[in-house]
């Protein structure tokens, strides 16, 4: 298999919703092997579905703590089978799904750290989580908690200027709130608290890695300024959380040498570092290798908007998390559950599935859609916590329906429009001089990225980077034990191109939109 000698190879894992994947790059940035495994059709006897399990209220949502060790256990055996040359391994990083919690039962440190390179790390390990079933990012069953942490500190605003964010529901914080109530025995029987990215992090050092900063940032316990835990959620969350989470660190830390079981199991070099695992948004982050300023809209299942940001304001809508690449800095993350699903809908409906015919009704209808707006909540939104179907002709009055050409600009205008109106919120700043880096599915559509263009009044580019949490992850790796700059790291990084610009008078024309969309919404 491919694989220059000579050239230090860095390995990044993405312990995602689906699957775990593991991508090798060289110095030059070069990709040298990729591997995954997905945890329905691998792992079938875990009975997962998109990787989770979703309970009978269909608000509690988990993964098997177990599934994931598993999946690890098949994806090394299957880089080995390949050939792959661990030996040349420089460091490895990683990411998470965030806010995903696991739980390690009294004993599971000495476990770790006596592992037997003969055997499976899920044998050895099936009895070292006090919990089995982990918490994910989709539940969305702790709205109790979560009010009881915001009124414990003084109020949403307050958590938010905190933790960068108000209460939400697959926050850590308001997930191990939930088991210290509801499963007290576990939770006292429980050692040491890991993020899903720490947690992965273990399982590479042999003993308990710590929680990154900027994963950190997703678990309304972190003091986001003094980059440290805030006593007062931790002591409104559980009791004993100090010990049981351990201390935060920056995100390029290295934690340490690979453990013993890697060296002698899959031939890595003892020399081999693991840098600290985070999120997989902001690994997502340093995998697409931003400029300072750039926006990074993806297209997906859900919408989200990434910020580089220098400096941040608390607020109640979004996200801010430590920055991944410079802890002195902040990222901000803005997340929409109506996306491309959406999209598909109304291209089934209004463009008779077609999107070379819902292409061409962008073209064909001018900006500003005549002064129609639409909003189509299919799932229950984020921001505004809104569900449902709203159009609106020029004058401000409800209508049925629209013509489908109508109807298939009003979407994506009234998406865009959000998704600026909220990042703006959260500090983004867009202009000519903004590069809007567009990610997802969606992203290949040209018409689709026109309509971005110009409701961001902003260039927009496109970059081929497909597993980019994974990719951010080898990059993190060569940054944390090099030290180089960042912007180095990424030289080989290829450059995002630039595919549409703002057509002439779209400023003026989504300025006042975006304005009678703010009030229209409010209408939802
Ligand atoms: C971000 O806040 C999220 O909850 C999701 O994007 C998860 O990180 C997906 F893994």
């Amino acid at each position: 298999m491919a694989q220059d000698s000579g050239s230090g190879v860095y390995l990044g894992f993405d312990f995602s919703t689906q699957q775990i994947k593991v991508i090798a790059v060289n110095d030059d940035s070069k990709v040298l092997h990729e591997a995954a495994v997905k945890f329905d059709t691998d792992l079938p006897e875990f009975k997962t579905q998109g990787g989770a399990h979703i309970h009978d209220d269909k608000a509690t949502v988990t993964a098997p703590t177990l599934m994931w060790v598993k999946a690890l256990d098949l994806l090394m055996d299957q880089v080995k089978a390949s050939g792959f040359d661990f030996s040349k391994v420089v460091a490895i990083s990683g990411a998470g799904q965030q806010h995903g919690s696991v739980y390690w039962k009294t004993g599971a440190q000495n476990t770790l750290q006596k592992l037997n390179p003969a055997e499976t790390l899920h044998k050895q390990l099936q009895d070292s989580f006090s919990v089995a079933d982990s918490p994910i990012w989709m539940d969305s069953s702790t709205t109790q908690q979560c009010r009881q942490l915001e009124t414990s500190v003084g109020g949403p605003m307050r958590l938010a200027e905190i933790t960068g964010a108000r209460g939400f529901e697959r926050y850590t914080g308001n997930q191990i709130m939930k088991i210290s109530q509801m499963q007290a025995v576990a939770y006292a029987e429980t050692e040491r608290i890991s993020l899903v990215s720490s947690f992965a992090a273990s399982l590479f050092y042999g003993d308990y890695a710590p929680i990154d900063y900027s994963d950190g940032s997703g678990m309304n316990l972190l003091d986001i300024v003094k980059k440290s835990w805030s006593p007062e959620c931790l002591k409104a969350c559980g009791e004993n959380l100090t010990t049981k989470l351990g201390e935060p660190v920056s995100s390029n830390t290295v934690v340490g040498k690979v453990s013993q079981y890697f060296v002698d199991r899959y031939g890595f070099s003892p020399a081999c570092q693991v840098v600290a695992f985070t999120g997989d948004n902001p690994a997502s982050l340093a995998g697409l290798a931003p400029r300072e300023g750039d926006a990074i809209v993806s297209l997906g299942t859900s919408d989200t908007v990434f910020l580089w940001l220098k400096e941040q304001k608390a607020g109640l809508e979004g996200h801010i998390f430590v920055n991944p690449i410079d802890s002195n800095d902040y990222m901000a993350l803005v997340c929409f559950k109506n996306g491309s699903l959406t999209r598909e809908r109304i291209q089934q409906e209004s463009a008779s599935g077609s999107w070379d015919t819902f292409s061409s009704y962008l073209t064909t209808t001018p900006m500003g859609n005549n002064g129609n707006i639409g909003i189509y909540f299919d799932a229950t939104e984020i921001q505004p916590l809104a569900m449902g179907t709203s159009r609106f002709n020029k004058d401000g009055e409800k209508v049925e329906s629209f013509p489908p050409e109508i109807e298939v600009r009003a979407v994506l205008e009234s998406q865009f429009l959000a998704r600026r109106m909220y990042a703006e919120l959260r500090g983004m700043r867009v202009g000519p001089q903004t590069r809007v880096i567009a990610t997802g599915g969606a992203s290949s559509n040209m018409a689709i990225l026109q309509v971005l263009s110009d409701v961001f009044n902003a260039p927009v580019y496109v970059t081929d980077v497909p597993n980019s949490a994974a990719l951010g992850g080898c990059y993190r790796a060569k940054h944390g034990v090099t030290g180089i700059k960042f912007s180095d790291v990424v030289k080989g990084h290829p450059e995002p191109v630039c595919v549409a610009t703002p057509t002439e008078g779209a400023s003026e024309i989504y300025q006042s939109m975006s304005e009678r969309y703010k009030n229209l919404e409010q209408l939802m």
